[in-house]
């Protein structure tokens, strides 16, 4: 009966895991190093189910913020950390 009640968790737990994130493209419009955060006009992002706007992210690793600058093109990817939607990676578009 446990064994069974563990399987159930892990199958609930992989079903609810969310999609992987994959690279989004974006701009920056504002950087918050004293906040640790990031204004990103970006296009589709399908792991959190967002259409393209403008808004504002935390940032996993505020060190990332030195990388970039205000109207910088970028290749990001967000996800949901924490309950907050937290950009994990970026870089300046090539
Ligand atoms: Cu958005």
């Amino acid at each position: 009966m446990r064994k069974i009640a563990a399987t159930a968790i892990l199958l609930l737990t992989v079903a609810a895991a969310p999609a992987l994130a994959a690279p989004v493209d974006g701009q920056v419009t504002k950087i918050d190093n004293a906040q640790a955060k990031i204004t990103l006009k970006h296009g589709p992002i399908t792991n959190l189910n967002m259409d393209g706007m403008t808004m504002v992210f935390a940032v996993a690793d505020p060190a990332a913020l030195k990388t970039v600058k205000v109207g910088d093109k970028v290749k990001f990817e967000a996800d949901r950390v924490n309950g907050r939607l937290t950009v994990t990676k970026i870089e300046k578009a090539k």
